[in-house]
């Protein structure tokens, strides 16, 4: 024996006089428990109240464009006996107790929750709330578009007279995630607009060797994911630059050549000693800093392929001369060609130094999950105050770019101001 249940706006949040701008049931229509029966949208969201039990839509007491608050009348529904015993009040209860239990379900709102749930890289399209009541959709395909944050307005569909089935939204959003994955663009960022450079003039296309792509990948991923500050400081290396001029006959006796370079890596070990945040990284979780006990110093190098980073293992256990030797080894290995997965892993700091080229400064990409990495410029001959007048002085500029999720600003004063400190002192170094 079937009769006849009153359905209601259930708990909406408090919200009072909310737009009905769909009805997604007709007269006559047979549903189930949870078909969604009407959508709701409110100044924050838009909600999908689905039914609390099945049956047969009796009369439908909504029209598009109504004000609704918690109580209204949505329909009346035709249930069979048995499933209407659990809540035989519904019916003859007041419409304020007529919100069956099951109406706190629907409460959640499809859109926030699909902006709520993304993760950083999804793609969460606004949708046009005017042309997904219009679209031609059943009721359940409309409830997946709302969960997957699809909007129905841009897709067409393929099922009879053009009806959006549940395969056309998957497609949907399968295209556009991988659109925007060939794009190159990161999901979520505004894409940089395509130019026909050649309607400007000749051009000619040269592909990326593989290390550039390698690398770009994760340039940008270090870029767009670590917010990066950048420290810079001079130092004062003119008596370590006498001094590295002096030692260069007992260096070639040993076989190696001193550079400014093998100093700044003696520097940065003894700084990451001091400083061992900076010889961190964060764990996946973003909630623990793991600490490493170990100093691996990675260094930039330039070769034909491109840009590579090998790394000089327990850097700060090596003599100046280990240092200088490790650099040159691995720097021809580099440029060769030739280095081995290996030898370009497990590094805990970089240096990159540009100072054999020129520039004054600049501001270098954390090498991720590094936390830091030191840049380095070209010395110049500069005057500096000191006692009462003015003395030439090789100044060296250094630019620490800083994870600052991980690293404060005075923490990264600290370092260089001590860095320059032991590239002062030579003596520390040798
Ligand atoms: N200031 C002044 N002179 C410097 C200097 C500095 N900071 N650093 C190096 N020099 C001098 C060297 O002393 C050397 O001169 P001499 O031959 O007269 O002694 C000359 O510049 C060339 O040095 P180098 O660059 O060959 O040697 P290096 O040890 O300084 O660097 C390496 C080695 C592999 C790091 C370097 O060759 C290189 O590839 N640098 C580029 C790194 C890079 O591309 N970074 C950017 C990464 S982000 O795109």
């Amino acid at each position: 024996m079937s009769q006849i249940i009153e359905i209601h706006v259930p708990d909406i949040g408090g919200f009072t006089d909310v737009g009905v701008i769909d009805v997604l049931v007709a007269d006559g229509q047979a549903i189930s428990k949870e078909t969604p029966l009407i959508t709701l949208e409110t100044e924050k969201a838009t909600m999908d109240v689905p039914s609390p039990e099945a049956g047969r839509v009796a009369e439908i007491k909504v029209r598009r464009g109504d004000k609704v608050s918690q109580g209204s009348l949505i329909l009346r529904l035709e249930v069979d006996g048995a499933a209407a015993t659990p809540a035989p009040a519904t019916a003859a209860a007041p419409p304020a107790a007529a919100a069956p239990a099951p109406a706190a379900a629907p409460l959640s709102d499809a859109r926030t929750a699909a902006t709520r749930d993304a993760s950083p890289g999804a793609v969460v399209h606004a949708i046009d709330e005017a042309g997904f009541s219009k679209a031609h959709a059943s009721p359940s395909v409309r409830k997946f578009a709302r969960e997957l944050g699809a909007d129905l307005a841009s897709i067409r569909g393929t099922g009879p007279k053009g009806r959006i089935t549940a395969d056309d939204v998957k497609a949907h959003v399968k295209r556009l995630l991988t659109t925007t994955s060939a794009a190159g663009g990161s999901a979520g960022l505004p894409k940089v607009a395509t130019v026909d450079f050649a309607a400007f003039g000749p051009v000619e296309v040269a592909p990326l060797s593989r290390i550039q792509k390698i690398s770009g990948a994760r340039l940008q991923a270090s870029w767009v994911n670590l917010p990066h500050v950048t420290q810079h400081e001079l130092a004062d290396i003119t008596v370590l630059d006498a001094e590295r001029r002096r030692m260069q006959d007992k260096a070639a006796e040993a076989g190696v050549k001193l550079t400014v370079l093998a100093y700044l890596v003696r520097a940065c070990g003894l700084a990451l000693k001091e400083f061992p945040r900076f010889n961190a990284s964060l764990d996946p979780s973003g909630e623990n800093l793991v600490l490493k006990r170990y100093i691996h110093i990675g260094f930039a190098a330039d070769t034909p392929n491109g840009l590579v980073v090998p790394v000089i293992r327990d850097a700060d256990r090596l003599g100046l001369f280990e240092v200088a030797r490790a650099l040159a080894t691995l720097s021809a290995s580099a440029r060769a060609g030739k280095l081995t997965a290996a030898q370009m892993q497990g590094g805990s700091f970089t240096i990159s130094s540009l100072g054999g080229i020129g520039g004054t400064s600049f501001t270098p990409i954390i090498n991720a999950p590094e936390v830091a990495i030191l840049g380095v410029s070209r010395a110049s001959h500069q005057p500096v105050y000191e006692y009462g007048s003015f003395w030439p002085r090789l100044m060296l500029p250094l630019s620490l770019s800083y994870d600052h999720r991980v690293i404060d600003g005075a923490d990264a004063a600290r370092f260089v101001v001590f860095l320059a400190k032991m590239l002062a002192d030579v003596k520390a170094l040798q």
